[in-house]
């Protein structure tokens, strides 16, 4: 099962594949291809928490800098992220869940078929409640929408339950989860929606 996941700049899109990582680890061979534009900052970050704990193999973590636009990277052009997903499925003892981060992309941006089975957009309440209402692909059509920080909700003057109706209209019933990744308000339901819906 391959996961996308993409959302805007810094809205927790690394956090999350970790602690997803972390929670089907080990019972799950779990990989994660992140997608950077100039460093290769996620992966080595990924590295330093997950590898260095031995919660991911050293040979499933796979750092892609894109150098360029990471929406052609994820959709126009993808053979580099079909490059990498190949020499995961190739190996001995493939991994069964394989989470792919995009760098952070715009509101129009989505996986290409060939990458994602499954897509889960993550927006986070810095970015204020107007999205989202605003919309966007992702926002619309993700499999899962994730709107992540309520915890900072107070500190930016967020109104949770305006952006909770907005998703739910916008998304037209599609399912979507408030959460937050550092508190972890949010995250056993977050965990069972994933658990049923790619069934791991
Ligand atoms: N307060 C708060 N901070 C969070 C939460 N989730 C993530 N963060 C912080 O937000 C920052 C960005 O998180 P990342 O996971 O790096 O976000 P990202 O979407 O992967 O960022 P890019 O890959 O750079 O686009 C980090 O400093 C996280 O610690 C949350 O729920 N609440
Ligand atoms: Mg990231």
């Amino acid at each position: 099962m391959k996961v996308g996941v993409l959302g805007p700049l810094g809205s927790g899109k690394t956090t999350l594949i970790e602690f997803i990582a972390k929670s089907l680890s080990p019972q799950h061979e779990v990989a994660i291809i992140t997608n950077d534009v100039i460093s290769n900052y996620d992966a080595e970050r990924i590295y330093r928490d997950l590898v260095t704990s031995g919660i991911i193999r050293k040979e499933n973590l796979i750092g892609i800098v894109t150098g360029g636009c990471p929406h052609t990277a994820i959709r126009e052009d993808p053979s580099i992220n079909l490059r990498a997903l190949n020499n995961l499925v190739k190996k001995e003892k493939p991994p069964d869940l394989i989470l792919l981060e995009s760098g952070g992309d715009n509101v129009m941006s989505t996986f290409s078929p060939s990458l994602a089975d499954y897509t889960v957009y993550v927006l986070d309440t810095a970015a204020g409640d107007k999205y989202p209402k605003k919309g966007g692909l992702g926002i619309m059509e993700s499999d899962l929408l994730v709107i992540n920080k309520i915890d900072l909700a107070p500190f930016v003057g967020a109104d949770l339950e305006k952006m909770k109706k907005d998703a739910y209209e916008v998304r037209k019933g599609k399912p979507f989860i408030m959460v937050s990744l550092k508190t972890g308000e949010g995250l056993n339901s977050l965990l069972q929606i994933l658990r049923d819906d790619l069934g791991v």
